[in-house]
């Protein structure tokens, strides 16, 4: 028996395609967030969904929908079916979506897929073939932990586009693992998964495009120099477009970010860290990174009272979120 190689569907009518970055929906917020992040995200996505039918793009979520892939309340999965059914984003699986390392039907990625409100990129290879502004264009995906193809059969399509949730070999991205060079066949590969926006790199006849997450997690000296951004493509042009995504100060969503952070202070001096604990207890952050940041800058690991504080860290914080 020989399998019929997949069928690609044609959808047509679309002006471009807007590229959304990880926008890690969570319930409580993530690292040193200190808003309503619940909130913020939801109405970041709402922008960008609306901002996609304004310009009649086809959203594309590159991948880590999620921050964490299980137990998200049902309250806020019913609020994405709510938020997603009228604009079916395409989703593409990043790390972030899986419980170890496989997507599974218990994960919160596949209760949106079984309900049937977003087109889920969970395979490697082409998706679809569309009709962008009466040009043909070739979308492929590379999910997380897949490959990103060495050579693409256009298939007679004016464009071919593959997005990729990858560690990319940005310039001045030291965790990039996958280089960054021509493949044939392809003109566009926008990735997901790295979070700081990148400039484009050209490579052949490949064009390489990192356009960051939607939102900011980290907080550092990077990420308050940051505007999020979502970028819509269109063939006509071509254009690429950045389009800033609404966001608050980086001093309203993070704690504030000091001058000599990081830096080690005095061992001996036990009242700036009783001090430190204090400003801490202000700053809480649901994930304890606050906190294990901050026992990192002070603490030694080798003194015996250190190791205790250690023990009772992870015992609140670890076991609390049993990653
Ligand atoms: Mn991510």
């Amino acid at each position: 028996m020989t399998a019929d190689p997949p069928m690609v569907p044609v959808i047509d009518d679309y002006a471009g395609l807007l590229l959304i970055g990880d926008p890690h929906v969570m319930a409580t917020p993530p690292g040193h967030r200190l808003d309503d992040y619940c909130r913020t995200i939801r109405g970041k996505l709402q922008f960008c969904l609306e901002l996609a039918r304004d310009r009649r793009a086809l959203p594309i979520i590159l991948g880590d929908l999620f921050h964490v892939p299980r137990d998200n309340p049902n309250a806020l999965l019913v609020d994405l079916m709510e938020l997603f059914r009228p604009h079916r984003p395409w989703v593409l699986v990043g790390n972030h979506d899986k419980y170890e390392a496989r997507l599974t039907r218990d994960v919160s990625l596949s209760v949106l897929d079984a309900a049937g409100v977003i087109r889920l990129l969970d395979q490697p290879g082409p998706v679809a073939e569309l009709v962008i502004a009466d040009r043909r264009v070739l979308l492929g995906a590379a999910p997380d932990w897949t490959e990103i193809p060495t050579v693409v059969d256009r298939n007679g399509c004016d464009w071919v586009i593959w997005v990729s949730h990858h560690n990319l070999s940005f310039p001045d991205y030291e965790a990039g693992r996958v280089k960054l060079r021509e493949i044939p066949g392809i003109d566009l590969v926008v990735n997901g998964h790295i979070h700081t926006p990148k400039p484009p790199q050209q490579r052949g006849r490949t064009l390489w495009l990192n356009p960051g997450s939607i939102v900011r997690i980290s907080r550092s000296r990077i990420t308050r120099a940051l505007a999020p951004v979502v970028t819509l493509w269109t063939p006509v042009g071509p254009a690429l477009e950045s389009i800033e995504v609404p966001h608050r100060p980086f001093d309203e969503v993070f704690p504030p970010l000091a001058e000599d952070e990081g830096e080690s202070g005095s061992a001996a001096d036990q009242s700036l860290f009783i001090k430190g604990l204090e400003n801490l207890s202000l700053r809480r952050s649901s994930e304890g990174i606050g906190l294990k940041s901050f026992l990192e800058d002070n603490l030694t690991q080798d003194d015996a009272v250190d190791g205790i504080i250690w023990d009772l860290y992870r015992e609140v914080v670890e076991r609390g979120q049993e990653k």
